[in-house]
């Protein structure tokens, strides 16, 4: 045992939303949540045992103790359940821009946890890792895993739903700033519970969406899926603005003004927006170089990221 390892994660993005946590200990969803683990973003994050005390470098910027509190917890987890250790040195890099709502934090903590697990000797399975990254940020249990991923209400960890050959489709990430959020999802979906006046609509209505877009994804209807994630993305964004929690800008509306356009025009085209100001396009594969053109040149898209489905967390050089 080596007391080091190198892991790989990638983002996700929810086709069905997790917004709202269940009440009491944990960081268990209120809702269910569908995801697909995206190629073409990655995170990929060193842990080294061994060190006099916990240090956390995100690209290349050591986080200062309140920044880091989450990943100290996972770590000290870790330390527990493997015997004392010492602490743990990790550095970390994403190749796309960090807490702008790119879900950095579900590829992070799926990347962390499988990291410092491995580092730590620890044999553990996928869902035992997924549990670990969900009790840091509910999202990152599901970048554990590749291609098509569910995360029941209650559920301890995701599990894989159906492979990425599934469901063939592009995500254009159209990227509208690089700051980061103003809001954390945390914060953001704790202020819509307590304030919203549709929180309870919002709760209602997620677990219907999410039942018909599971339906529509395991019988391969490009569509119907994609109209279901643009449904749940943005009752979940009026649920949110309606208690004062909002992640758009500008450029969010006329991105989705521009996936409109493209589909009123006979292109299958749908947007889904998470916590951040960025649109996320799902596009069949054939009609992605076209709907890239198109967003590129909407107003305050400064690049358009191309993701595809991929694999799950693993360690560097292995399958
Ligand atoms: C999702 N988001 O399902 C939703 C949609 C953002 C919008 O999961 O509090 O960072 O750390 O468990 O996982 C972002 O929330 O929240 C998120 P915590 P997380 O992808």
């Amino acid at each position: 045992m080596s007391g080091e390892a190198v892991a790989i994660a990638h983002p996700n993005v929810a086709l069905s939303k997790y917004w709202g946590k269940r009440e009491g200990p944990g960081n268990f969803p209120a809702v269910p949540s569908l995801s697909v683990t995206l190629a073409g973003l990655q995170t990929r994050t060193r842990v080294r045992w061994g060190a006099p005390a916990h240090r956390v470098v995100l690209g290349g910027r050591e986080l200062e103790p309140a920044e880091s509190a989450r990943a100290r917890a996972l770590l000290d987890y870790v330390r527990t359940s493997s015997g004392a250790f010492g602490h743990a040195e990790v550095e970390s890099r994403n190749d796309f821009p960090t807490s702008s709502g790119l879900a950095s934090s579900a590829s992070g903590f799926a990347a962390l946890a499988l990291a410092a697990v491995r580092a730590a000797g620890l044999d553990w399975d996928a869902s035992r890792v997924s549990d670990l990254a969900r009790s840091a940020s509910a999202s990152a249990a599901r970048s554990v895993f590749g291609g098509y991923v569910e995360l029941p209400v209650g559920a301890q960890s995701a599990r894989p739903l159906a492979p990425a050959s599934q469901l063939p489709l592009v995500v254009l990430v159209c990227v509208t700033t690089e700051a980061p959020k103003a809001v954390g999802s945390t914060d953001g979906m704790r202020a819509t519970m307590e304030r919203s006046p549709y929180a309870r609509a919002w709760l209602e209505e997620a677990p219907k969406i999410h039942a018909g877009l599971r339906e529509a994804l395991l019988a391969g209807d490009f569509a119907r899926v994609g109209e279901l994630a643009e449904r749940s993305a943005l009752a979940m964004h009026a649920s949110a603005i309606a208690a004062g929690v909002t992640y758009w800008n500008g450029a969010t509306i006329a991105a989705l003004a521009a996936v409109r356009a493209l589909r009123d025009a006979g292109t299958p085209a749908y947007a889904t927006i998470d916590a951040g100001p960025h649109v996320k396009v799902l596009v069949r594969p054939a009609d992605a170089a076209r709907v890239r053109d198109t967003m590129k040149s909407v107003a305050g898209v400064s690049r358009v990221l191309e993701a595809h489905p991929g694999e799950g967390a693993r360690l560097e050089g292995k399958p």
